[in-house]
Order: C-alpha cells, then structure tokens, then sequence
C-alpha cells in the first residue's frame, strides 16, 4: 500500500500535469456552486473546503466559486467530468441527461415526501445512482437537501392540471421535465437559471418551478407571485468530485474528502430546514398568493408519458424504480 506522503506526491504530479494550481506539496482544487452567498448550500460548500484544508493538514485546499460565476450548471457538469474543475455541487436534476440511472430522481412524483427520498438515497437506490454517476466521471461524495419543487408563475394559480394548459414554463435542462410540461398542455422552455428572472419579468415565460429557497433567493417571487403546492419533484443535489482525481487520492485521503463532504451535508440539511421555513414566510408577507393542491392524483395521473419515456429509453433500469417506489 502506498503512504500518505506517496499518495499526496502522486495527486501533486496529476495536479501538475492537469495544469491545477499547487504548491509544494499541497492541491488547490477549484469548486463550483450556483447559489448567492448567504444560500444553505454556500454556507455549506465553504465548510466543506474549510475541513478539507483543517483536516489533510493544509494538503487539499478548495477554492469555491458560488453564484455560478464559473458557467451554467450542465457546463459544469462537464467541467467536473472531464476534471477542468474538481469539485462542484450539482443538482441531480441537470446530471440525469448525463447519467439515466440519476434521472430516475426526476421522474415526477417518484417521492412522496423528503423522509422518502432521504431512504432511498441512504440504500441500495442510492448505490446504484452513485455508480450510474461514477461511470460518466462524477463521483458523489454526499447528498444535500433541496427540498420539493412547485409550480410559480406570473398569472393565476394552479389548481389542476388544466391550469397549466398554454402556460410558457422555464424547465431545467432534462428532457423529463419538458415531457412533464408537455404532459400538462403547457410549453416548456429550457433555460438556464441565471436566465429566468428577465424571463419571466418580460413575459418570455409565464412560470417556473422550484422550491422555496430558490424562489426567494432569485427574486422570482417579485415577478412571478402565485405559487402553487405541486411538490412535482423531490430533487438532491451532491457534493461531487471528478472521478480521476478520486482514483488519484489515497485511502487516508478519500476518507478525508467523504468525512468532510458529510459533515458539510449535515449542515447544509439543518440550513436547509430553515432556510425553507424563513424562505416561505418571507415571501408569503410580501404578497405572493399562494395554495395547496390537497388531491394530486390529477398531476400525477398524467405523467404517464413521462415514465414510460423513461422506461422505453432505459428498459433496464425498470428495477431500479420500482426499488424506489416500493420503499415508499
Ligand atoms: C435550484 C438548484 C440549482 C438549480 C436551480 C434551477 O433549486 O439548487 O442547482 O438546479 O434550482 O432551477 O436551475
């Protein structure tokens, strides 16, 4: 087996010769993050890169890069997979075109609440995601919360699926979820995020989707300001490193990067709790209409076309959702 010390020379040589930023000895690897400063997931990739540094002794430092100034999510996702960046904290909604066994967490209703996606996460559903990544260059190290999505838009609420009919809705970039629009009658635009504020502001899109946090964060809730219950999609998100750069590190250091991930995970999921409750309640006093869709059958009755989409692109992953939906 080789030392610590080997391993640490082995990881500065990869480094040097992927042209990252080193000293002697020590790896400066660079991370990406969508979100603003004061986001659970900010806060959370900061304590990240301050316990990889407090814990190899100064041998791995990370450079974190929020508010996605390095790009937009998919190009991202590239980035880390072909190692141009190390680290990034991904939802795996945008991963899922990437690797079909991460889609299986955006099909529509898939969780029925967040205990149910901590499960299957936490089992064997999760293994097979983690592998399905690792085979497409992204090793996940942990999961982070964001909650459920629901449908906002500039115009009326929705209460059925008819509400939807004609609606322009922004989708993050993944087929499912244009299928999702579609499935409802409406038109779906794919879009970046840093893009749908002036969307939805000049009209370019009537809606969105996301969850409280975002919603606020973003300002969507000023120019889009009915929100409507849908809880459609119970996305995580990861903490994941480029799978070469994983392969260059020793145990002792692995065991390093997944305590210190883990332990940024538990904070970002107590953050994540609050932020969700203050989130909500900030935007609610500002005005924003909001209602609950207690009977959900009617939307998830027509996302049909969309599992089954899934299924005829991916037969053999059949197994893995019906793991899924009997962990329920
Ligand atoms: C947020 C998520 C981001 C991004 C964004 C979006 O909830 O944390 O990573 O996926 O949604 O809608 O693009």
């Amino acid at each position: 087996m080789i030392s610590f010390k080997q391993a640490a020379i082995a990881a500065v040589a990869t480094a040097l010769l992927a042209g990252y930023s080193v000293s002697a000895g020590a790896v400066e690897w660079r991370g990406w993050n969508i979100h603003k400063p004061d986001y659970p997931n900010t806060v959370a990739m900061d304590k990240f890169a301050e316990l990889l540094e407090e814990k190899s002794g100064g041998e791995i430092t990370l450079k974190m890069f929020h508010s996605g100034t390095l790009g937009t999510q998919p190009d991202a996702i590239e980035q880390v997979r072909i190692g141009a960046l190390e680290i990034g904290n991904f939802n795996l909604g945008p991963i899922g075109p990437v690797a079909p066994e991460a889609n299986v967490v955006s099909l529509p209703f898939i969780f029925s609440d967040m205990d149910h996606m901590h499960r299957a996460l936490d089992g064997e559903a999760g293994e097979q995601i983690s592998a399905g990544m690792a085979k497409k260059g992204l090793v996940a190290l942990a999961w982070y919360d964001s909650g459920a999505r629901s449908f906002y838009n500039s115009k009326k609420p929705i209460e059925t699926p008819a509400d939807v009919e004609g609606m322009k809705v922004r989708v993050m970039n993944n087929d499912l979820y244009s299928g999702m629009i579609s499935a409802l009658g409406g038109n779906p635009s794919p879009m970046a995020f840093s893009e749908v504020y002036q969307s939805l502001k000049t009209g370019v899109v009537d809606g969105a989707e996301n969850n409280w946090p975002s919603y606020e964060s973003t300002g969507h809730y000023e120019v889009a300001g009915y929100y409507s219950l849908s809880q459609h999609l119970i996305i995580p998100e990861c903490v994941c490193i480029n799978a070469q750069v994983w392969e260059s590190l020793s145990d002792d250091q692995k065991a390093i990067v997944k305590e210190a991930a883990r332990e940024s995970a538990e904070l970002q999921r107590e953050l994540w709790a609050e932020r969700a409750k203050a989130s909500r309640e900030k935007v609610l006093e500002s005005g924003v209409q909001f209602n609950e869709i207690p009977d959900k059958s009617a939307f998830q009755d027509a996302m049909k076309p969309v599992y089954d989409t899934y299924l005829a692109d991916n037969p053999d992953l059949k197994p893995l959702v019906e793991l899924i939906q009997s962990s329920n």
